[in-house]
């Protein structure tokens, strides 16, 4: 086994940190790869490894006048996106992973799944990628280091992370760090798993080199590991966008919002203003994940512990996201979308008219009017954030941004109005833990079934999901000064099965009248299902809006929300006997107040 050339450096800063040096001699001993290349992040590492995937067929360069420092890759078809369910919570024992998640005890962990990284290195690289999640010198920020054999990790991740030398640098100041473990294996369904180990912050995954599998800051350690992290050390690690929304008087207050994956969290992060709103900011913070902490100054402070997007290309264009459309221009990733014959990536819904032939995300022709999807419906650009139009300047603040309303959202086309405010925390929390989503692309499985998804975790809590719910009533009770908290929807259908809410830049009018109550300002009107805007307090005279369509998705109408309260009894009842009690009798208040 060789070292790459050129990595003393890196390695040398990481002297002080022997125990980092004896785990990745442990990894090598076990996976045999035939050289080690310690990640140091710089540019020229980067323009080395594009050059050697581009010169292997895994990467193809993009027209560089059009998409200047772009590529594509395309996957194998059967790794196209996270695959729940042969996902783990290796915790000691089953009860700490709780009902929501796969589990393994940690000695199966190693009969079963540690063979598959024997000799899994053979013939290639091991790569160390030291990363940082969160600003440098920040309080909330985390180190982790991924060993992986796949260079394409290796590129995103250097996007995704603050990656290499800083990380070796903040990994000196705090000393810890979460491993991760990951091997492409040989792509199998049959021999892919993604293990977390909560007690010892460490992860494995094998046999995939899709996003949410083998990036491992991203779901892996900043959620699944990080929500440990968070319950132990009293602060919360959130599947949440951050936003900064500025007046025309020039005041910018923080919204973050959780919503299930594919339900437009990166549109609404890099939101335009619409033509009704003039003089109105939105500023991207981050589009997926939160880490938030209370400041000495009693309020609750957030972090986006990214350094880059990974988003959803199909749907994305000038129409419902020209920020992301502008950013993906320059020094982005694309990953199985379709190629147009003057080499600009493409996908269906994108601006234009739909190119005549195209070569799909597996490389095939495709001719318009094809049955199949040119670009998988799951295709992702990675993006810089500081490739972001709307970036917020505050996006690399060590002490964070203050909040002042959290969101909770679902793809919900009956029952839930456009926007609902909590009456208290508790029944904030209740309207968090009971969200619920059609499921979508992002994930395999059956698309359009209804599931419960509290705070948009389902997938991504480390531990017992009724622990987490009892860990978010806690921390109601530690913040002196609370964000409010609020439910919204923007996917509430009419009669005939027609959007009422127009959504996109729209979507910044409910924001306004968010930020007002906030501010102690709007009105609202009490409903069984909480405070809906007063009639008139959003704003909507200049909108197409059929007659009575705002009157429709505020209504809550009492007997509607009984079965609802029947089916959270169900999906409560899986927690028990976990579920904080609070939120049994936030139900109980509801069915009370539907008539129930
Ligand atoms: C994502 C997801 O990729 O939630 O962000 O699936
Ligand atoms: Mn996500």
């Amino acid at each position: 086994m060789k070292n790459e050339p050129g990595d003393a450096a890196c390695k040398a800063g990481s002297v002080a940190n022997a125990e980092l040096i004896r785990w990745v001699d442990e990894v090598a001993a076990i996976a045999k790869p035939d050289r080690v290349h310690w990640c140091d992040g710089s540019e020229a590492e980067r323009d080395l490894l594009m050059a050697r995937m581009v010169e292997d067929g895994q990467f193809l360069p993009l027209n560089e006048k059009e998409y200047p420092n772009g590529f594509l890759s395309r996957s194998d078809p059967n790794d196209v996106a996270r695959t729940e369910h042969l996902t783990f919570i290796c915790a000691d024992k089953k009860e700490e992973a709780g009902p929501t998640n796969n589990w393994m005890s940690p000695a199966e962990a190693e009969t079963w799944v540690k063979p598959l990284f024997r000799g899994a290195m053979k013939g290639r690289t091991l790569y160390v990628v030291p990363y940082l999640m969160g600003p440098a010198g920040s309080p909330f920020s985390k180190v982790g280091v991924e060993l992986t054999d796949s260079a394409y990790v290796v590129v995103n991740m250097r996007i995704m992370t603050r990656m290499g030398a800083v990380a070796m640098r903040e990994l000196a100041r705090l000393g810890k760090f979460v491993r991760g473990m990951h091997s492409t294996g040989d792509l199998s369904p049959d021999r892919r798993y993604i293990l977390h180990f909560p007690a010892r912050r460490e992860i494995w995954s094998v046999g995939s080199g899709y996003g949410g599998n083998a990036l491992l800051g991203k779901k892996c350690h900043s959620l699944r590991i990080s929500s440990v992290e968070a319950r132990d050390e009293g602060w919360l690690a959130e599947h949440m966008l951050i936003i900064g929304v500025e007046n025309p008087a020039g005041e910018t207050a923080y919204v973050a919002a959780a919503f299930p994956s594919a339900c437009g969290k990166t549109n609404l992060a890099m939101m335009v203003p619409p033509e009704g709103l003039k003089g109105w900011k939105v500023w991207t913070v981050g589009d997926d994940i939160a880490w938030l902490r209370v400041g000495a100054d009693g309020r609750l402070w957030a972090v986006n512990p990214e350094a880059g997007f990974f988003g959803i290309a199909p749907g994305t264009s000038m129409k419902t996201n020209p920020n992301a459309m502008k950013m993906v221009r320059k020094d982005s990733l694309f990953t199985n979308v379709a190629l147009t014959a003057d080499r600009c990536p493409w996908w269906e819904g994108f601006d234009g008219e739909t190119p005549e032939r195209l070569a799909d995300w597996r490389g095939r022709l495709w001719t318009r009017g094809s049955n199949e999807k040119a670009a998988q419906p799951n295709s992702r650009f990675t993006s810089p954030l500081a490739r972001c139009p709307s970036l917020s300047p505050s996006w690399d603040d060590p002490k964070g941004v203050p909040i002042s309303a959290i969101l909770f959202g679902g793809r919900r086309t009956r029952l839930v109005p456009l926007v609902t405010e909590a009456f208290d925390w508790d029944h904030g929390v209740f309207m968090g833990a009971t969200i619920a989503s059609e499921t979508t692309v992002a994930q395999t499985g059956t698309v359009g079934v209804l599931r419960r998804d509290p705070m948009a975790m389902l997938p991504f809590c480390g531990y017992h999901m009724g622990d987490y719910l009892a860990h978010w009533v806690r921390m109601g009770k530690s913040i002196p000064n609370p964000p409010r908290l609020f439910r919204v929807n923007w996917f509430r259908k009419d009669a005939s099965d027609k959007f009422l809410w127009p959504g996109f830049g729209e979507n910044l009018r409910v924001l306004r009248w968010i930020l007002e109550r906030c501010a102690g300002k709007a009105a609202g009107v009490e409903t069984p299902a909480g405070v809906v805007p007063a009639p008139g307090a959003i704003d909507v005279s200049d909108l197409p809006m059929a007659k009575g369509a705002m009157e429709e998705l505020l209504a809550v109408r009492g007997a509607e929300w009984k079965p609802e309260a029947d089916d959270i009894e169900k999906f409560f009842s899986t927690l028990a006997p976990r579920l904080p009690e609070v939120l049994e009798r936030k139900r109980l208040d509801l069915l009370k107040r539907a008539g129930g």
